[in-house]
């Protein structure tokens, strides 16, 4: 059954990590956040995009979730000698990614071409496209000014206000082909545990992408990031506070009012259901927390009876 996730960076990729288990990778599609992209030394990194590809490919850093398992850092420790920046942690045999990727989007490639070719050569059946293949960038007006996305989550490890978010370039930005197709196509679109504002909310604001989840006709689930009131993992509990919200399932659920059919919350969260249920979105509970291979699958074959 065709299936469409929309995806931001660890979140995503462990819930990807058990629903290819469950379900024939080839009928997935994974439309991916580009916001977080970045360029370091003159190459195009994507966090996202290859987050979900070293995932599904078995080649994750399992503690951090990003970035390659057993990796080493001297060609940043040389970078540093030479007096640049270090600060975002990037391996040797992952730069080996960003420079295949710039040496093909020089040539002429689009960005969905190269992420579908990394996706086969790293021996992956699912479909990976990028939201949009024009650069779009977040930047977070922060208590200390305007800061790229990388600035504000790693340089600054979140800890800073944000008053507002920007999405710049996003007006100019066409979904990446296939992208409208697959939401339309789709019996079941996933919105994967991913930071409503940053991740999701990126994909959301290409024009067209939240337009076509509103008209889509298969049925479209959500996955909370936020658990008993904190974030599984980065920024989302602290920007739904700053933005005012209820930091829990039910402040993720407004944001995505305007096409959500289904609800999925941690059994921490059940008290919360009739408040959704309230909203007119369907909601139910379950243990969502992904910290073994087992529980991710288990969460990934509740998820498509849920939808069922
Ligand atoms: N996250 C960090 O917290 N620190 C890093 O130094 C870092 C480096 C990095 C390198 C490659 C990559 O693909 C991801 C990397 N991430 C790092 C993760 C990334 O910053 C974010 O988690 C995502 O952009 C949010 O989804």
């Amino acid at each position: 059954m065709k299936t469409v996730v929309l995806s931001g960076g660890v979140g995503a990729a462990r819930f990807l990590t058990g629903l290819v288990q469950v379900m024939d990778p080839r009928d997935i599609t994974v439309i991916s956040n580009t916001g977080d992209d970045c360029e370091f030394y003159g190459l195009r990194v994507c966090p996202d995009i290859d987050t979900v590809i070293y995932s599904l490919a078995g080649m994750a850093n399992p503690q951090t979730g990003w970035g390659l398992m057993g990796d080493s850092f001297q060609a940043l420790k040389e970078l540093k000698a030479l007096g640049c920046e270090t600060w975002f942690q990037l391996g040797d045999r992952d730069l080996a990614t960003h420079i295949w990727r710039t040496m093909m989007l020089r040539q002429g490639q689009s960005l969905s071409q190269v992420t579908r070719t990394l996706a086969r050569l790293r021996g992956l059946e699912l479909t990976i496209l990028p939201m949009s293949d024009q650069p779009v960038h977040t930047v977070l007006e922060t208590e200390i000014g305007r800061l790229p996305f990388q600035e504000y989550m790693v340089k600054h490890r979140f800890q800073l206000a944000v008053k507002h978010i920007c999405f710049e370039g996003c007006d100019q930005a066409l979904p990446a082909p296939g992208v409208l197709e697959a939401i339309a196509d789709a019996k079941r679109i996933i919105i994967a545990p991913s930071n409503p504002y940053v991740s999701i909310g990126t994909i959301l604001a290409v024009p067209g992408i939240r337009q076509a989840l509103e008209q889509a006709t298969g049925k479209v689930a959500a996955i909370s990031p936020i658990v008993g009131g904190n974030a599984v993992k980065g920024p989302a509990a602290r920007m739904l506070s700053d933005f005012g919200q209820p930091v829990s399932p039910l402040g993720v659920a407004q944001i995505y009012q305007s096409f959500l059919d289904l609800m999925i919350v941690d059994e921490k969260d059940q008290a919360l259901l009739p408040e959704i249920r309230a909203m007119g979105i369907e909601a139910v509970s379950t243990q969502t927390m992904m910290t073994s291979l087992q529980a991710k699958i288990t969460l990934a074959k509740q998820v498509l009876e849920f939808m069922q």
